[in-house]
C-alpha cells in the first residue's frame, strides 16, 4: 500500500493535492492540525495534514472495528498467597470503578476460587462482567443518530465512522446534518463527507428532515446540533424520529462528565430516545471507570469509543475486551506507546 502525507495551509488545499496527486480513488486515512516545522512552528502556525493511500488499504495501523483487541496479560502482580476476592474488588474501586460494579464482578468470580485468584482468570472475568455493558450490534441500523450536549463528540465521532466503514468495507455512509442553523456545524461535516467522497445531505426543518432521512441511501448517519434538548428545534428532530422505526440513536458523552451528573443528562435527552451510548474524550481522563459504573445503571450499552481527536484513528467499537483493556490502563498505556 502506498501511503502519503500532504500538509497544508488549509484542508482544501491539501484535498485537492491528494485528488491532484493519487486521483480520484485515493482513500483518506487520516486528517489532523499539526505545528507547522520550524521556526513558524515556533510561533504556533499550524497546518492541515491528510495522509492518503492509493489503493484499499490493509488496516494494519487501525484497529477493526470488529475486532477484540488482543488481550495483554492483566497487570496484576502474582503475589503469594494469592489475593482475595475483597482485595481484587478494592483494586478496581481504587481505580474509581463505582463500588457496586466492582463487588458485582467480583462476586461473579467462583467463591472456592477466590483465594487463589489467577491473573488470567481475573482478566477473563472483567472481560465478561463488561461484556454485558458493550453493545453487540453488528450490523448498522438504517438510520444511526447521534445527539448529546455541547462539544461532547458527535460530529467527529460520525466522521471516524464513516471513515473506518470507507477504508474497512470500501463502503461511503451517507451523512445528513440536522443541524442546519449553525453554519459552521454543517460545514465541519460537509467537509468529512467531501474528504470521504459520502452523500451529504442538510435539513434546516423537520420537513427537511422527513424528505432527507426518506430520500437518502442506507445505512445513513445523522448528525444533531448541539444544542439544548429541550429548545423547539431540537424537539422537531427528536419528534420526527421518534416516529420512525428504522433508527438508532446514541447519546454521546464525554468520558469527562461527573458520574454524578450522568442521570441528569439522560433525562435531559430522554426526548431523543436513547438506546446506545457512546463514550468519547477517553483520552483527557484517568480511568474509565468512574462513568462506567454511572452508565452501567442507566441500562444502555455503550457502542463506540472515543479515545482522541485524530479522525478516523481515535475511535474503537466497545467490547468486553476493550472496556478491560481501559479499566486496567492497558489501553491507556497501548496509544501512549503508539503515540
Ligand atoms: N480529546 C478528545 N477530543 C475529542 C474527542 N472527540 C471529539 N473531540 C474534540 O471535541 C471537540 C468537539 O467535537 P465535535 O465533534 O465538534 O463535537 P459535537 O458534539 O459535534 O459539537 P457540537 O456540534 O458543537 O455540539 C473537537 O475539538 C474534537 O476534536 C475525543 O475522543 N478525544
Ligand atoms: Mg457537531
Amino acid at each position: 500500500m502506498h501511503l502519503k502525507r500532504y500538509r497544508h495551509e488549509n484542508i482544501q488545499d491539501a484535498l485537492r493535492a491528494v485528488r491532484e496527486d493519487l486521483g480520484p480513488s485515493a482513500l483518506v486515512m487520516s486528517t489532523r492540525v499539526v505545528r507547522v516545522r520550524g521556526v513558524r512552528g515556533l510561533f504556533g502556525a499550524k497546518q492541515f495534514e491528510i495522509t492518503a493511500a492509493l489503493d484499499r488499504p490493509v488496516m494494519s495501523k487501525l484497529r477493526q472495528l470488529d475486532e477484540e483487541p488482543d488481550v495483554v496479560p492483566a497487570p496484576v502482580p502474582v503475589r503469594q498467597p494469592a489475593r482475595a476476592a475483597a482485595e481484587i474488588a478494592a483494586r478496581l474501586e481504587a481505580g474509581g470503578m463505582d463500588a457496586v460494579l466492582a463487588r458485582e464482578i467480583v462476586s461473579a468470580y467462583p467463591g472456592s476460587r477466590r483465594r487463589a485468584a489467577d491473573p488470567a482468570e481475573v482478566r477473563a472475568l472483567l472481560v465478561g462482567q463488561l461484556a454485558t455493558l458493550a453493545s453487540t450490534d453488528e450490523r448498522f441500523a438504517p438510520v444511526e443518530v447521534f445527539v448529546g450536549p455541547p462539544g461532547a463528540g458527535k460530529t467527529t465521532t460520525i466522521a471516524k465512522i464513516a471513515a473506518h466503514e470507507r477504508a474497512l468495507r470500501g463502503r461511503k455512509l451517507a451523512l445528513i446534518s440536522a443541524d442546519g442553523f449553525r453554519v459552521g456545524a454543517v460545514e465541519q461535516l460537509r467537509l468529512y463527507a467531501d474528504i470521504l467522497g459520502s452523500p451529504f445531505l442538510t435539513a434546516r426543518s423537520a420537513d427537511e428532515l422527513e424528505s432527507a432521512l426518506d430520500g437518502a441511501r442506507r445505512p445513513l448517519l445523522l448528525d444533531t446540533a448541539g444544542r439544548s434538548p429541550s429548545d423547539d428545534a431540537s424537539r422537531d428532530v427528536f419528534r420526527v424520529l421518534a416516529g420512525r422505526a428504522d433508527v438508532r440513536t446514541h447519546l454521546v458523552i464525554p468520558a469527562t462528565t461527573p458520574a454524578t451528573r450522568v442521570r441528569s443528562l439522560f433525562e435531559r435527552f430522554a426526548e431523543a430516545r436513547p438506546s446506545r451510548v457512546v463514550v468519547t474524550k477517553l483520552d483527557e481522563v484517568g480511568s474509565i471507570s468512574p462513568i462506567l459504573g454511572a452508565l452501567r445503571a442507566q441500562g444502555l450499552p455503550i457502542s463506540y469509543l472515543g479515545t482522541g481527536q485524530d479522525v478516523p484513528e481515535h475511535l474503537e467499537r466497545a467490547s468486553g475486551g476493550v472496556l478491560a483493556a481501559w479499566v486496567t490502563g492497558d489501553a491507556a498505556g497501548r496509544r501512549e506507546a503508539v503515540a
